[in-house]
């Protein structure tokens, strides 16, 4: 079993150390640190510490010296953006250290999305995707939207705050067989429900499939809310949008 003494970064094993408590979480981070990089592990730090510099600077270094975006993403941005979660939701930060983390992430996602963006293939499918009404929570929709294009999906991002009818009109005038939807909040996620029942009343239903992330959301809820599909990740969003492009070619 991994020790907190096998992360090579010292910042890293000190954020662990004085803002984790719950057991499953610490032996989480430990197991997911240690297989990291020493690189990765910087990207990491840098991004708990809000320095969007530094994590610009390590982003673009690392993919020079050969690093696959993905691993930047998973290991560096991503894996430090869970730390931020679990000190944001235990009180030991606020909303504006949250920020210049989320500066920070970007600031990486900006190297990586040319790369994971350029699929080179012709386009498979038309994705149209937003964050739901009255949240403004963007990251992990802009990966997933990274990702799909990477696969060949046209998207048409309607960014965050995106109402039931500004979700309607982009479906119709994109004529896109898919949606997704992305919540954050526990407070925002029954929004997609709203956005499903207005496709139903619109009679437009039949005509889109639609699928559903983000951290508080589970498949469950998913499926009481009648979406076709649940993604845990960008990597399943990915999955997903291709199911369905399947599913509707053999439809028709
Ligand atoms: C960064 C962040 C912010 C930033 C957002 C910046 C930005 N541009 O996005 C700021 C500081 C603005 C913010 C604000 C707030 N936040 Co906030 N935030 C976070 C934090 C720390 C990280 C979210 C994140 O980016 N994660 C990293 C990405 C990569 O993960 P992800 O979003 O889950 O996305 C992945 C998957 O879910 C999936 N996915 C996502 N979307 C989709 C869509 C589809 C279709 C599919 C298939 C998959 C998929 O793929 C993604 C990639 O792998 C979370 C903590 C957490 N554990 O999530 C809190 C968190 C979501 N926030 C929280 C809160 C409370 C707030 C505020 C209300 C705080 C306040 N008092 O003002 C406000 C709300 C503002 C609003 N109206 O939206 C709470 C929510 C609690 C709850 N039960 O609802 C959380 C959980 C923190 C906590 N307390 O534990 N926040």
């Amino acid at each position: 079993m991994a020790s907190i003494n096998d992360i090579a970064n010292e910042f890293i094993r000190e954020e662990i150390e004085e803002y984790l408590e719950r057991p499953d979480e610490i032996k989480f981070f430990i197991e997911m640190f240690t297989q990291a990089t020493p690189e990765m592990q910087d990207i990491a730090a840098a991004l708990i510490d809000g320095d969007h510099h530094t994590v610009d600077e390590l982003t673009e270094e690392a993919l020079a010296d050969g690093t696959e975006a993905l691993e930047i993403m998973d290991d560096g941005l991503i894996l430090g953006m869970g730390i931020v979660g679990i000190k944001f939701r235990e009180n030991f930060i606020f909303v504006p250290e949250v920020l210049a983390c989320a500066r920070a992430m970007k600031a990486g996602m900006a190297h990586i999305e040319p790369i994971l963006s350029d699929s080179g293939i012709e386009p498979v499918g038309t994705v149209i995707m937003g964050t739901v009404k009255g949240d403004l929570h963007d990251i992990g929709k802009n990966l997933c939207i990274m990702m799909l294009r990477g696969a060949g999906f046209v998207v048409h991002d309607l960014g965050v705050d995106t109402s039931e009818d500004e979700f309607i009109e982009a479906v119709e005038e994109y004529e896109a067989p898919i949606l997704g939807m992305s919540a954050l909040l526990t407070t925002t996620m029954p929004n997609m429900g709203k956005t499903i029942d207005a496709f139903i009343d619109e009679d437009l239903r039949e005509e889109v499939k639609i699928m559903v992330g983000g951290a508080p959301v589970t498949q469950i809820f998913a499926d009481d809310m009648g979406a076709d599909g649940y993604g845990k990740d960008a990597l399943a969003c990915v999955a997903l949008a291709k199911h369905f492009l399947e599913e509707t070619d053999e439809e028709w």
